[in-house]
């Protein structure tokens, strides 16, 4: 048992707003008793959340992980049709593509962004694959471009899982606007959160009319039911804390930012500690902005503990880092001796060695120096 003190650094922290904000944001449902069904606040912030996301097609959802399976179903991928994608993600990524019916093909990730490595696709690619769902695993944009080939060559969908993207643009284009569709996480741990929710966006518009059924259980209207759908519709607290979370969002990242600096100060030049490339590369020449949405750290052979060590080191010291992205997706208990890790070597090296340290706005740079101090040994 991980004993949690009071003290203790958690690996993230929700970002909300004052009290009142949301107080006030909530008074009016307090006068209409409307609560949820596609209420004034799930209205109001889709329209926000297309402007700040620069994008015309945009569907609000209960969390991100029934935004994946809405894009899937909406999209009519043939039942038990392959889909490529990788076991370096949490485990909502490949449970969406299997309870949908559809078949998870694990290809590697490129070692030095973590994204699905875009030179292994083709050789995976079957009379069968009907889509490709890559991960932006901590913000970590997929090098689209060469996604983006291979899928239109092959007649196949892309789906990016943008849970950890929000806001990040890739070579000018917002992510939102990347592939046939990408699904966005506004859980409590996210950089932008509406307490749990999520959203789809999209290229095709008329994909709009589909997800609205198929998020409410698939009703067309009070006679007609042409889908087998869940009940997936965001409600009116967490679109008004959305609301809320939004005017300060750009706030939030700025001071992640800060953050984010503290920590490659403090690491820079440890022998064994590898950062994020991403993070460590010039902006300028760096082809994303950035929303720093977690602080991966790689401990390579040359580091004075394993990763295992340093994990218990810091829990020790009351800080509780985590080991996002392990175990990889194609190892867990529930899909034993159905895939296989081996296959996917570089993830599986990459999981026993990363941990997320520390990161949310708030974080002390204090914090970030004894933290680093302790990594440093
Ligand atoms: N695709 C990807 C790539 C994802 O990473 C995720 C979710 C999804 C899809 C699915 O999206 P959602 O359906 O979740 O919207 C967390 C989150 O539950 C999950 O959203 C997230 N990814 C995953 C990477 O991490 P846990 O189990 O690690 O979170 P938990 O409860 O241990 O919280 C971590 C820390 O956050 C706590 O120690 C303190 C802080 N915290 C937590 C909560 C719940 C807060 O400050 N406030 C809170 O309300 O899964």
């Amino acid at each position: 048992m991980n004993l949690i003190l009071s003290k203790d650094i958690l690996v993230t922290r929700s970002s909300m707003p004052d009290f009142d904000e949301y107080t006030n944001e909530i008074k009016e449902l307090w006068d209409s008793h409307w609560l949820t069904n596609h209420g004034v606040k799930a209205r109001e912030l889709k329209e926000q959340l297309k402007k700040y996301l620069q994008t015309d097609n945009l569907e609000l959802t209960v969390n991100g992980h029934m935004a994946l399976e809405l894009i899937l179903t909406a999209l009519k991928l043939p039942a038990g049709s392959e889909v490529i994608t990788t076991p370096f993600t949490f485990v909502s990524t490949t449970h969406s593509i299997v309870r949908c019916g559809l078949k998870p093909v694990f290809c590697d990730i490129n070692p030095d962004t973590y994204t699905i490595d875009v030179d292994k696709i083709e050789s995976l690619i079957t009379d069968k694959t009907s889509a490709i769902l890559p991960v932006h695993v901590y913000g970590n944009i997929c090098d689209d471009d060469a996604i983006s080939k291979i899928a239109s060559k092959h007649g196949l969908k892309v789906i990016y899982d943008a849970a950890h993207a929000f806001g990040v643009n890739y070579k000018g284009t917002p992510v939102s606007c990347l592939g046939d569709a990408s699904i966005f996480s506004f859980h409590a741990t996210k950089v932008y959160n509406t307490i749990e929710g999520g959203a789809i966006t999209f290229k095709d518009p008329s994909l709009s009319r589909v997800i609205e059924e198929i998020r409410d259980f698939g009703i067309h209207d009070e006679e007609s039911i042409p889908y087998v759908g869940p009940n997936a519709k965001m409600n009116e607290f967490a679109a008004a804390m959305g609301i809320c979370n939004l005017r300060h969002v750009n706030s939030e990242i700025e001071k992640r930012g800060k953050v984010v600096e503290a920590y490659i100060k403090g690491l820079s030049g440890i022998e064994g500690v590898k950062l994020n490339p991403v993070f460590t590369t010039s902006i300028e020449s760096s082809m994303q902005t950035l929303n720093y949405a977690y602080f991966p750290v790689l401990f390579t052979d040359e580091y004075r503990m394993s990763r295992d060590e340093i994990f218990a080191e810091l829990s020790n010291n009351g800080i509780k880092s985590r080991k996002y992205f392990y175990p990889l997706t194609n190892e867990i208990e529930a899909y034993k001796g159905i895939f296989d890790s081996g296959s996917t070597p570089i993830a599986l090296d990459i999981s026993k060695r990363v941990l997320t340290l520390p990161m949310y706005a708030d974080l002390e740079i204090s914090d970030v120096e004894r933290i680093c101090k302790i990594i440093a040994g």
